[in-house]
């Protein structure tokens, strides 16, 4: 055997994307993923390599600090791989303490075991944390993001991403903990969760229901497929440096009114349905509270340095995303249970 890696929130949507690329792509290497299984955790995401010889799961929740330590004692881990989180904004609007809880104290639970474990052995060890471009805040109209900008999180899921980064540097400053973080913009594609925009535009177009949109529509978002982003998280596991951050982007700006009109037309398409049909479902909603503007990454660091650019376009990634949640009817229905339903209503009754 290899290295032996934890991934955690492995069940989730970009997380069951990493887990499927390291077990496919190492077979020498032994792949523990840890989950809670919240709403968003699914294992039907992984039923494809659930039985492979080097993958386990373990259910287990990352704010429960003895079930952390337990872990740590069971599996010699090489590295770790942080993607367990509560990541829908909407939900930290209403639910702010369920970001600090396990964004915030389980990742120092997850630093805490790796500090003592990995203790004399630094130096043959990966703690690598995955965050999100919307710690640095709002852009306008022009400008990107990039390694340095300087944190401006406006939203509780935000400002819980920015506080675990932080502490993630922390603890390479403090302790010397052997870190890497990358920033990634919005993902799209097979297995997300039908609560953020894209799956749940698909779903809703298909239900022939209404699309939500926020505001003018006018908000814009940089998008990348999520198996371009699980690729850049292999080549910054294994080529990135320790201490380092990495912006990671898809160089695809959309306002979400225009990306929307986009998937309107692909549906119609591929539902055989009258040109503009999908269209006629669009409606304009009560804005999301501190909705930021603008999100954009520069991400030519990882180019230059490590070599990684996006292999897909958009329009060839929607079509794959719509393609796949036309196909799996099963999945989607499992994952819009009655729990989900009750959200949905909640949050767009009175919108
Ligand atoms: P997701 O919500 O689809 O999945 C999160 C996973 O974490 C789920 O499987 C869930 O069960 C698990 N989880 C939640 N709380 C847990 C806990 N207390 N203990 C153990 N497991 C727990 O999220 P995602 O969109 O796949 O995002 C994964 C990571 O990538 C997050 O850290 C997010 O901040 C980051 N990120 C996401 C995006 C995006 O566009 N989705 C972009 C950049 C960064
Ligand atoms: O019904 C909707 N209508 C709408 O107009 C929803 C759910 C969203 N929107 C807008 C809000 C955003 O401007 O669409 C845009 C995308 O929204 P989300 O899919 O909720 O993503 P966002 O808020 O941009 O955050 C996402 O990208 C960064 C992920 O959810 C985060 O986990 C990630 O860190």
């Amino acid at each position: 055997m290899g290295k032996t890696i934890l991934i955690t929130g492995g069940a989730g949507f970009i997380g069951s994307h990493v887990v499927r690329l390291f077990v496919n792509k190492y077979p020498d290497y032994l792949i523990v993923n840890l989950d809670k299984l919240t709403y968003a955790g699914n294992l039907e995401n992984l039923a494809d390599i659930e039985h492979r010889p080097n993958y386990r799961f373990v259910k287990a929740d990352i704010t429960n600090l003895q079930q952390v330590n337990t872990l740590f004692h069971e599996y010699r881990f090489d590295g770790i791989i942080h993607l367990a989180a509560e990541s829908h904004v909407d939900r930290s609007i209403t639910h702010p303490l369920d970001f600090i809880q396990t964004n915030i104290v389980g990742t120092v639970n997850l630093l805490n075991s790796a500090k003592e474990k990995w203790q004399g052995h630094y130096h043959e060890k990966i703690f690598y944390h995955i965050s999100t471009d919307e710690v640095f805040g709002s852009l306008g109209k022009e400008g990107y993001f990039t390694e340095d900008t300087a944190y401006d999180p406006r939203s509780p899921y935000s400002a819980s991403k920015a506080s675990s980064d932080h502490l993630v540097r922390a603890y390479h400053n403090t302790y010397g903990l052997p870190v890497k973080i990358s920033n990634c913009s919005n993902n799209y594609g097979p297995n997300q969760f039908p609560e953020k925009l894209i799956p749940l535009a698909i779903n809703n177009i298909k239900n022939s229901q209404a699309i939500p949109v926020y505001g003018a529509g006018e908000n814009i978002r940089d998008w990348l497929y999520v198996e371009d982003h699980a690729k850049a998280i292999d080549v910054i596991f294994h080529q990135g440096k320790i201490g380092e951050t990495y912006t990671i982007g898809g160089n695809n700006e959309w306002k979400n009114i225009d990306l929307i009109r986009l998937l309107c037309r692909i549906m119609d398409e591929k539902l055989n349905r009258p040109v503009g049909t999908s269209e006629m479902l669009i409606t304009f909603v009560t804005d999301r509270a501190g909705h930021d503007l603008r999100y954009a990454i520069d991400a030519s660091k990882l180019k230059n340095e490590l070599d990684w650019s996006p292999s897909l376009t958009f329009e060839q990634g929607l079509v794959l995303t719509v393609d796949w949640y036309l196909a799996n009817e099963r999945w989607l229905r499992h994952v819009v249970n009655g729990d989900y339903e009750k959200y949905y209503e909640k949050q767009y009754q009175h919108r």
